[in-house]
């Protein structure tokens, strides 16, 4: 089949999603195209059958603010009807799932039935898409989509309380590709490189916005550290670097935190991990957290959103009210300080992240594809 791949080229999970799936298509056999306006960082730019096609905005004096949605929308009529294509699937609703409606009306006025899915992420719904400037479209967008997707039950929901919806939303949870852990990875991990050999090291990974609650992952640590000797990973940028930085230097803890910036290969700090934090105030899904999993470590997160349908409580790591700092740290503590514990939680994470393995996955999205394409909905 021929698919378009609409999303954000950043580090956020949705376009890592995004990417993932497009490369796994194209090694498939199916033809992959991205329209978005950077090559996404995920994207190998050699990957099999897989081509990517640059939006552009051109600037005017006029325009306060360029109009991405319109030139994304002529980008995708251009490549549909250069490259004949049979799907366009839009990953966050915002702008994507407009842009895909506004495509879907001008190649219909030339005889083209182009069908659309999209993919709901999270915060296009929860944060950013019910809130009353977007609404309208938001929810027109995605009851005209020919197909709609979200990456978990709790995201379901949330869509069905927040908007008016009138079409089936389908549950396609995230996924990884195991093969990218390797089994052997931690024992090859040059730990000593980070930290001392008695010290735990405990990562946490995200775009830093509000959102991560990147203090109480702090705190939480403090906490730990107060008990037992650990190290703090802190991977990503984003707005709360700076504020994460002053609680660091208040509680004295510098030496024991880095922060390492974006990466690209997450995989390889995760290496080095025996737990995860993630404490955000809410997540759909928890993309990083199921990467930790798949790098065989456990997870201490809050119980929000699409969390509990990741992290097992009491088995990959535990959840906690959003917040609860000091049971997230007695939580971590009771993994962190018995070897033969933390061993148990690390294989059940692993065991666990297999549940989402590609190969499971993966042929859930074709199954869609092909139904869209006969006109099933
Ligand atoms: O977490 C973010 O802020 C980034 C955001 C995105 O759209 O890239 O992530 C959302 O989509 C991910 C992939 O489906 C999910 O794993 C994240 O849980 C979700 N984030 C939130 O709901 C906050």
């Amino acid at each position: 089949m021929k698919i378009g791949i609409v999303c954000y080229p950043t580090y956020g999970g949705s376009g890592v999603v995004a990417t993932e799936l497009g490369m796994a298509l194209g090694i498939k056999g199916h033809e992959v195209h991205f329209i978005t306006y950077n090559q996404p960082v995920r994207l190998n730019f050699l990957s099999k059958n897989v081509y990517f096609h640059e939006v552009f905005v051109e600037e005017y004096p006029l325009f306060q603010y360029q109009p991405y949605e319109l030139a994304l929308s002529s980008k995708m009529v251009s490549i549909v009807e250069r490259y004949h294509l049979d799907i366009l699937h839009v990953h966050y609703a915002i702008p994507h799932a407009y842009a895909a409606f506004m495509a879907k009306q001008i190649l219909k006025s030339k005889g083209i039935d182009i069908k659309v899915v999209t993919t709901l992420h999270g915060t296009d719904i929860t944060l950013v898409g019910s809130h009353p400037i977007y609404k309208q479209a938001v929810e027109f967008s995605i009851n005209n989509s020919d197909y709609v997707t979200a990456v978990s039950k709790s995201l379901k929901r949330d869509t069905l309380r927040l908007f008016d919806i009138k079409k089936d939303i389908h549950v396609i949870y995230n996924f990884i590709e195991l093969n990218k852990y390797p089994e052997h990875s931690k024992e090859e991990c040059q730990r000593s490189t980070l930290a001392d050999e008695n010290e735990r090291i405990i990562v946490h990974v995200s775009n830093f916005r509000p959102v991560k609650r990147i203090e109480d992952v702090i705190l939480v640590f403090d906490k730990i550290l107060k008990q037992i000797p650990a190290k703090l990973l802190m991977v990503g940028e984003g707005p709360e670097r700076e504020k994460a930085d002053l609680l660091v230097k208040k509680l004295n803890i510098r030496d024991k935190v880095l922060f390492l910036g974006n990466s690209q290969e997450i995989n390889k700090v995760l290496c080095y991990a025996d737990l995860f934090l993630l404490p955000s105030q809410t997540e759909s899904f928890g993309l990083s957290a199921l990467e930790a999993m798949a790098a065989k470590t456990p997870v201490i997160s809050s119980n929000s959103g699409g969390l509990p349908e990741v992290n097992v409580n009491g088995l990959t790591g535990y959840l906690s009210a959003v917040g609860a700092v000091d049971e997230m740290a007695d939580n971590a503590l009771k993994i962190l300080k018995d070897p033969s514990v933390l061993q148990q939680f690390k294989q059940n994470a692993y065991l666990h992240s297999k549940d989402f393995e590609l190969d499971v996955i993966l042929p859930q999205y074709e199954a869609v594809y092909r139904a869209v394409k006969k006109g099933c909905c």
